[in-house]
């Protein structure tokens, strides 16, 4: 579908979404019951050109990707997350922490060659406190100075800063003077406090997500914002989690400093976790997947970037998000576990060429980036 050719109501034909194709169109904002109708449509394919266009309009072709490290210091968890096959108790054969000298002669190995970023999340171990993060980002730059450090969901940030007996103001001011430059948007999982209640009781307070991710942008800190979506939520609690993003990001922009840089819809993985064996819970669909990206770009009108998560769809239908409103492949994704421990079927990372030919097979243009957003042109492919 790259390049729409007619006017976008002609590619729609479900009738409840002309008026919204119309609001589109006009550059509207969608309201509450415009995402219920978006979410209960047939015509998938209407809603994809709703969301092309939009995406068309911010940034044509243009898709980005970004060569990145996934690395977790730690995979002891007090917080129970139904959800979460990563997480190892004290004891646990597999449970692990790693010092930072650990973490920085793992980086020094060959295979993370090119990388951008330092993507980190973790399990909430008591042991851990503010001296650690510092220490650890330090080293990080001292050996690696141009390494983006992208670090903490918004609840590891709150717990590791009650664990060390100090705020979130202070422990980001800290951790930011020693090198934090962004945040992941993991471990948002759905707002909506009944789900969560059932999901992640050991976190169940969604205002602490938020509240930290505004603390975050005031202090002039970008973040990224999550959705797990396709366990026992339903359509209203999605529209209701989109909008309080939407609601947050208009602050964070209202007041100028930092914001959400892009949305990622998490594709639950339903392998080794608690949640599935309490629930019988199917994997996604490849027409959850793609609505989901194209909802996204249809209601947050406001964040720039829609990631198609390829290591939870799959390389091949993150290709067809581009054309449902995705712009963002992420990227090489080093040595990624969260979603694989979970069941994930796809690769343990992707080159950069390769990344770069499933976004030109695909009719894009593929565009290397650093966290911010800052470019890097992609030679063409040379016949060999
Ligand atoms: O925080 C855990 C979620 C997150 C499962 O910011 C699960 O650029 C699905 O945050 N099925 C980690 N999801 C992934 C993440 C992320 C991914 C890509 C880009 C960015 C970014 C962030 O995955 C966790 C949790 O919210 N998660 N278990 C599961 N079984």
């Amino acid at each position: 579908m790259v390049g729409l050719a007619l006017p976008l109501d002609r590619y729609v034909s479900d009738e409840a979404l002309r008026p919204i194709a119309r609001k589109v169109m006009d550059g509207e904002r969608l309201s509450f019951e415009d995402g219920l109708a978006l979410y209960a449509t047939k015509d998938l394919n209407g809603l994809g050109a709703m969301a092309h266009h939009v995406r068309q309009k911010r940034h044509g072709l243009k898709t980005y990707f970004v060569q990145s490290r996934r690395l977790s210091y730690t995979n002891i968890c007090y917080t129970q997350c139904q959800f979460c096959a990563f997480q190892a108790k004290p004891g646990d054969p597999r449970a692990y922490v790693l010092s930072a000298d650990d973490i920085v002669k793992d980086l020094s190995d060959p295979k993370n060659r090119g990388v951008r970023e330092l993507h980190m999340v973790a399990g909430h171990y008591p042991k851990l406190k503010i001296e650690y993060f510092e220490d650890l980002f330090r080293k990080l730059k001292a050996a690696f100075p141009d390494l983006h450090l992208k670090v903490f969901t918004m609840v590891e940030m709150g717990y590791y800063a009650k664990n060390s007996g100090i705020s979130v103001e202070e422990f980001l001011d800290r951790c930011v003077a020693a090198g934090l430059e962004s945040c992941p948007g993991g471990g948002a999982e759905i707002f909506d406090a009944e789900i969560r209640e059932k999901i992640c009781v050991g976190k169940k307070d969604a205002d602490i997500w938020l509240q930290n991710a505004e603390i975050c942008h005031a202090k002039g800190v970008p973040t990224n914002c999550t959705m797990l979506y396709g366990h026992i939520e339903e359509p209203k609690h999605r529209v209701d989690h989109l909008l309080r993003l939407r609601d947050l990001q208009d602050r964070s922009i209202a007041r100028g400093k930092a914001k959400f840089l892009a949305y990622i819809p998490l594709a639950y993985q339903n392998e080794d976790n608690e949640l599935s064996r309490t629930y019988a819970i199917p994997e996604t669909t490849g027409a959850m997947d793609l609505r989901e990206i194209a909802v996204a770009r249809l209601l947050l009108d406001n964040i720039e970037h829609i990631k198609a998560y390829w290591v939870m769809i799959s390389p091949g239908l993150a290709q067809v998000a581009l054309s449902y409103g995705a712009n963002d492949l992420d990227g090489t994704i080093i040595e990624e576990e969260i979603a694989h421990r979970a069941g994930a079927k796809s690769p343990q990372g992707l080159a950069k060429s390769e990344l770069a030919r499933l976004i030109r097979e695909a009719g894009f243009e593929p565009m290397e980036r650093d966290n911010l957003y800052r470019e890097y042109e992609v030679e063409a492919p040379t016949l060999a």
